[in-house]
């Protein structure tokens, strides 16, 4: 593989693949991205100006997309896609960026992909499987069928389904991948870990949406970077293969864990309003990925990748305080 293109490359997850990609392959990396609120620029900082490039444009313009597709070689080169909107909450405040930027981006991108017959990778979720139980045994595999709950992952269920018709219609050279909860350094503050981290940081209590049993099945991100890599490498076109590093913890659990660490009382919590449609539970059984392409989580202890999550917020407080009063205000307004 000799030029990657990377679509999302400067948010939470994309750019921790640059990373992972620069450091263990040969490959270029031109990054494609809108710049959105959730990008950060810092985040790309120090990789060699030789090996990666960053282009600001949006997914779902196709006079963005097809220069930077053309230019890649179908006999060596990718395209992997994870940029999108990728907030629950803010899905429900306002959708229409979700559909334009998760289905119709992943619609113009495989549309590049099957005019060019260049590899595409489509980086998805675990949340188009919807909710299981709390005391379900079963966890989601490949085989678990659709049930999106929010306007987030129905947009990224659709964005799946494009893929699949693209493969069988057309023979795009397609793989999917669908990831657990990650966690880790540059998420942004209003996903769940680092909102609480910084609350706490501030001197304020954790907030938990509802009764806190809500269970997520937590990867590092570096473990999904790894993962996709090992996909993109070796997986068999065609295929969905399901990310998840046996992570299982209720989001009352992590807010403990989090106050544990800062020796604050485990029992300082504001719980607050519900997230409309909450899904109870998400669970990943990753056997296909780990038999088949021998890939296997670096991060398995919890609780050490959170304190590292955490000494990484107390050492970068340049970088999220400025999103953070506005972010604050916006949970704020619908009380939570
Ligand atoms: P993020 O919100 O941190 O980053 C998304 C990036 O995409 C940002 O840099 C943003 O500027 C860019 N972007 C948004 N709209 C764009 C557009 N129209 N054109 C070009 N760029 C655009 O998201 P993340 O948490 O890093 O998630 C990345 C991918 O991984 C998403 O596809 C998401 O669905 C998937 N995923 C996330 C998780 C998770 O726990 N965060 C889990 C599984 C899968
Ligand atoms: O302040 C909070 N309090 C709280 O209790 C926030 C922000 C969240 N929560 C709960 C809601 C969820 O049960 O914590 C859990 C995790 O919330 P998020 O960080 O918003 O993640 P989630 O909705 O589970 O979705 C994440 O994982 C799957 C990513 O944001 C998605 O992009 C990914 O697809």
């Amino acid at each position: 593989m000799t030029r990657i293109l990377v679509t999302g490359g400067a948010g939470f997850i994309g750019s921790n693949f640059v990373h992972h990609v620069i450091a263990h392959t040969d490959a270029q990396v031109t990054v494609l991205d809108k710049m959105t609120y959730a990008a950060t620029r810092e985040s790309l900082a120090g990789l060699p100006e030789s090996r990666v490039q960053l282009v600001v444009g949006d997914v779902a313009d196709a006079a963005a997309v097809d220069p930077l597709v053309d230019r890649l070689d179908p006999a060596t080169d990718a395209i992997v896609h994870y940029a999108a909107e990728s907030h629950n909450d803010n899905s429900l405040s306002d959708p229409a960026p979700f559909i334009q930027t998760n289905v119709v981006g992943t619609f113009t991108l495989l549309e590049a992909a099957r005019r060019t017959d260049v590899r595409f990778h489509h980086v998805s979720t675990d949340e188009v499987y919807g909710d299981l139980d709390l005391d379900d045994p079963k966890r989601f595999t490949e085989d678990t069928p659709y049930q999106p709950s929010s306007p987030y992952s129905a947009s990224k269920a659709g964005s799946d389904h494009l893929v699949r018709a693209w493969v069988r219609s057309f023979g795009v050279r397609a793989t999917i991948s669908n990831c657990s909860n990650n966690y880790g350094p540059w998420q942004h503050v209003e996903k769940f870990i680092p909102r609480q981290i910084t609350e706490v940081i501030e001197g304020r209590r954790p907030r938990v949406y509802g009764d806190g049993l809500n269970v997520r099945d937590w990867i590092h991100t570096t473990d999904h970077s790894s993962a996709v890599l090992a996909i993109l490498e070796r997986g068999r076109i065609g295929e969905t293969y399901l990310i998840g590093a046996d992570g299982e913890r209720s989001n009352l659990a992590v807010v403990r864990a989090i106050l544990r660490h800062f020796g604050r009382p485990e029992d300082e919590i504001e719980f607050v309003t519900d997230r409309a449609g909450h899904d109870r539970r998400y669970a990943i059984e990753s056997g296909k990925l780990r038999a088949e392409l021998g890939w296997a989580p670096r991060f398995e202890h919890f609780e050490a990748g959170l304190a590292d999550t955490i000494a990484w917020y107390q050492a970068n407080a340049d970088w999220w305080r400025p999103a953070k009063a506005a972010t604050e205000a916006a949970y704020q307004a619908k009380g939570q």
